[in-house]
Formats: structure tokens, C-alpha cells, sequence
């Protein structure tokens, strides 16, 4: 073990001292992380109570100085990658959300099985769990959910809260509280009362005692998520309730215990039915603006669709004026190549903090791409994306180029420069690419039907809801493409505040990435390029191929700096990703020419 002097050493505990000899181990399938064991020989530790009361650090030399163990936890990562100074952690809520079932499997997870859930005698893996846990810490991740959103109710049974906290007890020594997702129907749907209307005093003691019995186990358990009336999970329409009916009696449950409720705007198809879904969120929610209890958090994803490689914010963020509010980021590429293509997305969510100040919100979330698999996220690159997540959260004005170099630094440490250089461009470039390649100008949802993966700008399906084909998102005819979403169409744009709500709405000034989004666009337009519209969507499939044609190249050159096995594997993935631009471009190009080609003058 590697000696630290402790100075003061009564404010560092033994179990501190455990959790140092932690840091840096790699798993023992050999499976690598960014996590690093070149620690500096002569750490010294300092506990400062005038600091800040967070878990901030200040680095000097190798000093680390906190005023919690934490802090100097996090400082000590932060020696590791180099740091020097002062740093705060911006959000107090840094959350990892998991899509993982109890069976094992992840909803839109692309890195195998669950590190919670499903194994065999339904233990898991504590030295994984161990690694897991360190990884977040090193990035400053506080909190994780345990479980998907559309929850199981058995989630709530003695049995997996026995379960949730034994994996509690492990991820507390790392500093991260566990949540869980819960089902909003759980005292209907597990036989113990006849409903779950939110204001029935049965199913509130329901939840009192259940929030009781979890905090007995779990005395640090951070609270729920929820995702009701949304996608066929239950929730307070059910009863003809409001979403702030059914998120103050959770939050009345947790709240004698410091437990916060995260209730999702993820919402289309229930009330507003036939409406724009972009705009169902904000019509759904304004009504309650302000009705919410303060430790109810709304939390909504940073687009107002559903992650695709290119939105505009979403617009709730400016709606909701007295409701306090956490952003939801999707780290596991569910719309953006899933486990086979290299696309680092910091580039994807600094643009939304460029649109929605992170001091609008109290919390940031990310659903994870953790799993099973050696490499932990199905792509060693996508490694990158849960690294950024943890960063930004910690320090939203990092830029993604700072955190593209760390993490390279850290994880492909013996790229020489100006090798390292290209490996940085590459990241940098991949997430514009993947746009390119998938839907440039604004087109959106042209994915193949539930999987998400490929193209179907065909897509349509008679027996399903209109919003989830394709054909509903570009409106593709003869006269242009795009869905006119200004106010001589469905008026989404009157959802935005100024000056965004103005320029979006006019086609001469709306931003050419999001011409198609908010504009039915006609194929002959003249785009900034000078080129048509046509012609200029042809040129950046065809830029977006070329970008990976060139992803290729540079790892080809950085073959001499990696090691065989992960230049292997990443190389056979580049092929696939290659593969699939093309694929996106043959598909895209040859659909949309035969309307391009009839297209009549406006
Ligand atoms: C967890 C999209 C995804 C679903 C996901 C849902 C949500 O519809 O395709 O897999 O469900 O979003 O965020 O609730």
C-alpha cells in the first residue's frame, strides 16, 4: 500500500483509510477503467472545517485539504489527474440513473447484464460493485437509482430492500446514496390495498410505512424516482389526480427522513393526446408550476423528444418558474449508435448548458451504460461519456475538450502527443459526425421501430401511435421536408422564451441544425452553403461518412500507442460504425431523392 500522511489525523477515520487502498485496482477480469494507481508517494491529508460546506477540495503540491472525507476523496482523484487549487462541486445532486431490471437485463442498455440485478443466487459481484462505486467517485457521482424507471413493483418487498441494502452498504464507503425507481400503483399492484389513489389516507400510510421500512435499512437512502402516466406506467390520472397530488404524497412520505422525490416530465399520449408530443410536457406541467413540495425535484430530459443525437432544449426549463427542476441526460447511446459507435458526448451536452444555465437547476442525472461487460460500457470509448457525465456534473464549465483530454490522459495514457492530439479530435468531431450521418438539419426520430438502431424514414406503423413512426417527424412531400413546428404550424415555438422563441420561429433566422425540427422546409431553399436544401443534406451524409472514413485513419496511427487488445476491439466497432454511416446515408438519401426529385416551386 502506498503511504499517506495523515495530518490531523482524528478527522480521518479507518474506514477512509480502507477506502484509499481501494483506488486504482483494476477489476480481476482485467477489464480497464480511467481509474489510475500511480499515486503520488507523499500525500499528505488535511481536514479544514472553515471551508466551504461541501465536498469541495484544495489541492497544493501533493496537500489535499477538505473539509469532509469526501472532499478529500474527491481531491485525491483529483491529484490524480493532475489538479491543482480550489474546486466545488456545482450540483449537490450528481445521479446515476439505471435502466436495469430485476431480471438482469437493462432497457436500452448495450454493456451486458446488470452489476445489481439477476445473477445467480442473486448476489452480485461485490469487488465489480467496489469498482463501480470507485469510478464514480472519482468523477464526484453522489448518488445512483438502482432500478429502471418503468419499475417493478417488487423492487418494494422485504426482499429486494434487503437487497438494495446490502449494494447500499457497499456504495456508502464511495460516498454515493442509493435511490430507487418505484411504481406508482405499488400498494394496488402488490395485493395491499384495493387502489393507489394519492389521496386515499390508506395509500398514504402506505407509503409512510414503506418509506419508514426502507429507512430503518437504508438510514442514508436518498428517495424515488418516478416515471407515472407516461408509457403505460400508472400514475395519479389514474384517479383523476394531478402529477403534484402524486408527487406531494411521496414527498410527504420521504420527508420526515430528508428523502427528495424525482418526478419525470416525460410525458406524451395520456392527457394532451394528439397534440405535438414536443409540447405535451409543458402542457401537462404548467398547470402544477408552484404546487409542487420543495423536495419534489422535476426532472426532464435535455430535449423535449427523447434524446436523439440533435435537439433543441427543451423548453420546459423555461416554463417552469417555481418548480424546482434537475436535467436528464442519457449517457447510454440509445439513439446514438448503442454499443458500436464512438460518440463522446460532452460536445451533446455542453450545447444544452449553452441553452439552459446549469444554476436553473439543482441536480443533474444520467442514464447510465454500466453493465456487465469486461469493458464496462459496451465500447471503450463510451467509457468517455460516464466520465464526462460525472464531470460536467461536478463542474458544468469544463469544456469537452478538457475533459476529452483527461480522459485520454487517464485511460489511453501512453498515446504520445501529437498522436494524443488526434485521438482528441476524433472524440471532439464524433458527436457532429454521428449527426451528420443520422439527421442533419434538424430531421429527428427516423429510427427504426423500438430498437433504435438504423434508419426507417419510411417508418409507420398503422396499430401504433403516430409519434412513434418516423413519417410523423419529417412530414417528407414534394412540396419540402420538416415539420412546422412555427406558429403557422403547431406553434412549439411559442414554448421557448426570447430571444429563442422569435428566432425558431422564422426560417430565415432559425439555426440551420434545427431548420427541420421547427420548419417544413422546401427542397430548393438556399441553405448558408449557398447549396439547396437538398443539396446541402446530401453533403453532410455524405461529410459524416467521410468523418468516420477519417475516425478510422487516426486509429490506425494510434495502433503503436495501445495496447493490442483494446486497439482491436475498437477498431472491429469503427468498422461497424463505417458500416452503419453508409447504411444511415444510402437509406436517408435514397428515400428522401424521390421526393426531393418531384419537388414542385413553392
Ligand atoms: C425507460 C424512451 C425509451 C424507453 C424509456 C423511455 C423513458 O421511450 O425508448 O426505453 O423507458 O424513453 O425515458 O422513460
Amino acid at each position: 500500500m502506498t503511504p499517506l500522511y495523515i495530518w490531523r489525523g482524528w478527522g480521518v477515520s479507518l474506514l477512509f483509510l480502507f477506502m484509499w487502498t481501494g483506488i486504482g485496482l483494476h477489476a480481476e477480469d482485467g477489464s480497464r477503467l480511467w481509474l489510475r494507481c500511480d499515486m503520488p508517494k507523499d500525500i499528505t491529508l488535511k481536514i479544514d472545517s472553515t471551508m466551504p460546506d461541501d465536498d469541495g477540495y484544495r489541492i497544493s503540491g501533493h496537500t489535499v485539504t477538505a473539509r469532509t472525507q469526501m472532499g478529500l476523496l474527491y481531491g485525491r482523484y483529483a491529484l490524480l489527474r493532475g489538479e491543482q487549487g480550489e474546486s466545488h462541486p456545482f450540483f449537490k445532486l450528481r445521479i446515476l440513473n439505471h435502466w436495469d431490471n430485476l431480471d438482469g437485463s437493462i432497457e436500452r442498455g448495450y454493456a451486458g447484464q446488470s452489476i445489481f440485478w439477476g445473477m445467480e443466487n442473486d448476489r452480485f459481484d461485490p469487488a465489480r460493485l467496489r469498482y463501480y462505486a470507485q469510478a464514480c467517485a472519482s468523477v464526484g457521482i453522489n448518488g445512483t437509482v438502482l432500478n429502471n424507471v418503468n419499475a417493478s413493483p417488487a423492487i418494494l418487498t422485504r426482499a429486494y430492500i434487503n437487497k438494495v441494502k446490502a449494494i447500499a452498504d457497499v456504495l456508502r464507503t464511495y460516498g454515493i446514496r442509493v435511490y430507487l425507481s418505484v411504481n406508482f400503483a405499488s400498494p394496488k399492484a402488490l395485493g395491499q390495498l384495493p387502489t393507489a389513489d394519492p389521496l386515499d389516507k390508506r395509500v398514504q400510510r402506505w407509503w409512510k410505512r414503506k418509506a419508514d421500512e426502507l429507512y430503518k435499512a437504508i438510514p442514508d437512502f436518498g428517495g424515488f424516482l418516478v416515471k407515472a402516466n407516461s408509457e403505460g406506467q400508472p400514475g395519479p390520472f389514474d384517479y383523476g389526480r394531478s402529477h403534484a397530488d402524486g408527487a406531494n404524497m411521496l414527498a410527504d412520505a420521504l420527508r420526515p427522513h430528508g428523502g427528495i422525490v424525482m418526478w419525470r416530465s416525460f410525458v406524451y399520449g395520456a392527457r394532451h393526446k394528439g397534440e405535438d408530443r414536443v409540447m405535451q410536457a409543458v402542457s401537462e406541467f404548467l398547470p402544477c408550476d408552484g404546487q409542487f413540495r420543495d423536495n419534489v425535484i422535476l426532472q426532464s430530459k435535455n430535449g423535449p423528444l427523447d434524446f436523439q443525437p440533435r435537439e433543441p432544449y427543451a423548453p420546459i426549463f423555461d416554463q417552469m418558474k417555481d418548480t424546482k427542476q434537475m436535467a436528464e441526460l442519457q449517457i447510454t447511446q440509445e439513439y446514438l449508435g448503442q454499443g458500436n459507435h464512438l460518440v463522446f458526448l460532452a460536445p451533446m451536452w455542453k450545447e444544452f448548458f449553452s441553452y439552459v444555465s446549469p444554476s436553473r437547476l439543482v441536480g443533474i442525472a444520467g442514464v447510465a451504460n454500466v453493465g456487465d461487460d469486461s469493458n464496462w460500457c459496451g465500447h471503450h470509448f463510451a467509457q468517455a461519456n460516464w466520465y464526462a457525465f460525472g464531470r460536467l456534473a461536478w463542474n458544468p464549465s469544463l469544456t469537452a475538450r478538457q475533459i476529452a483530454d483527461e480522459w485520454l490522459n487517464q485511460t489511453f495514457d501512453s498515446i504520445p502527443a501529437p498522436a494524443h492530439d488526434n485521438a482528441l479530435s476524433l472524440m471532439l468531431r464524433s458527436r457532429e459526425a454521428c449527426v451528420d450521418y443520422m439527421m442533419p438539419l434538424g430531421l429527428h426520430h427516423i429510427f427504426k421501430f423500438d430498437h433504435h438502431y438504423g434508419p426507417e424514414p419510411d417508418g409507420f406503423k398503422a396499430d401504433y401511435p403516430l409519434e412513434w413512426c418516423p413519417v410523423y417527424y419529417h412530414q417528407a412531400d414534394s412540396a419540402g421536408v420538416g415539420f412546422n413546428r412555427s406558429t403557422s404550424g403547431t406553434g412549439a415555438t411559442q414554448q421557448y422564451r426570447e430571444p429563442y422563441r422569435s428566432q425558431y420561429d422564422h426560417l430565415g433566422t432559425c439555426p440551420e441544425r434545427y431548420l427541420l425540427w421547427f420548419h417544413h422546409v422546401p427542397w430548393t431553399y438556399r441553405t448558408l452553403s449557398g447549396r439547396t436544401l437538398w443539396e446541402e443534406m446530401q453533403h453532410r451524409y455524405q461529410r459524416g461518412v467521410d468523418e468516420v472514413a477519417d475516425f478510422q485513419r487516426i486509429w490506425q496511427q494510434l495502433k503503436p500507442y495501445v495496447d493490442e487488445q483494446r486497439w482491436h476491439e475498437v477498431e472491429q466497432k469503427l468498422q461497424v460504425q463505417l458500416r452503419d454511416a453508409q447504411e444511415w446515408q444510402q437509406v436517408c438519401i435514397g428515400y428522401f431523392s424521390k421526393f426531393a426529385q418531384r419537388s414542385v416551386e413553392p
